[in-house]
């Protein structure tokens, strides 16, 4: 009795315990760092950008340097010195599903700012991606807003640029996914505590 009380209090726990990953992007070269992501079903995708002006938007395997219709965009996020404060969250909705991304400044898409989520090992891997990408005769950003398909969040001063706080969906913190987390942990352990006395 106990004890399944136990283990459904931690299968709970842990359903809510999705994993943030982090991109980092543009910090050495013209890159996505890692360039591709292994990630699960609610977890959630979070690209930092390096100076000096950089953007993440999604694409169509077949053809890397354009937007995918519907895809995530980020805007472009610039930066001076250090990362910029502003980051855009991508969160997985289907973990068997790849997702391709480029950036989408300049030519760094043909220079080998792309990356994936999840890309498989044979088939369609990120690494023909890459030398698909080289080939592309255009690099295009989405006509979307910023900040389509996923969330903006800026750390604390404000921004500049396109890849400002006030556009897009609404704000997601992980501050806030943490406070929810460990209030429920508290619960979830207050509960059990109280049923083993
Ligand atoms: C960033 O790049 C975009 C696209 O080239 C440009 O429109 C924008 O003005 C740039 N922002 C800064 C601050 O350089
Ligand atoms: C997830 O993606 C796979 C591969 O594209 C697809 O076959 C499947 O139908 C998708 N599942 C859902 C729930 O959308
Ligand atoms: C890219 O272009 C090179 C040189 O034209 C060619 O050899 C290669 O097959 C092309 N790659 C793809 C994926 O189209
Ligand atoms: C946010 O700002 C704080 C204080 O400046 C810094 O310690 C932290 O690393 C920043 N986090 C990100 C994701 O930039
Ligand atoms: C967010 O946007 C609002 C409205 O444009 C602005 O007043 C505020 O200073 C911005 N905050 C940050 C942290 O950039
Ligand atoms: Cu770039």
């Amino acid at each position: 009795m106990q004890f399944s009380i136990f283990t459904a209090a931690a299968a709970l726990v842990s359903s809510v315990h999705a994993a943030n990953h982090m991109v980092v992007a543009g910090k050495d070269g013209l890159t996505f760092e890692p360039n591709n992501v292994k990630a699960a079903v609610g977890d959630t995708v979070t690209f930092k950008f390096w100076p000096k002006n950089h953007s993440v938007a999604q694409a169509a395997f077949a053809k890397p340097c354009e937007p995918l219709a519907n895809g995530f965009w980020s805007g472009f996020i610039p930066s001076t010195d250090k990362a910029a404060a502003t980051t855009f969250t991508y969160e997985v909705k289907n973990a068997s599903a790849p997702v391709w991304f480029y950036c989408t400044q300049g030519m760094h898409c043909q220079g080998g700012m792309v990356g994936a989520i999840n890309a498989p090992a044979s088939g369609n891997t990120v690494e023909k991606f890459v030398e698909n990408s080289k080939n592309a005769t255009r690099n295009v950003s989405p006509v979307s807003t910023a900040g389509t398909g996923g969330s903006l969040a800026s750390n604390g001063s404000a921004s500049t640029g396109s890849g400002s706080n006030s556009t897009g969906p609404a704000q997601n913190t992980n501050g806030a996914a943490t406070v929810q987390y460990s209030t429920f942990l508290a619960g979830a352990v207050g509960m059990v505590a109280y049923l083993m006395i």
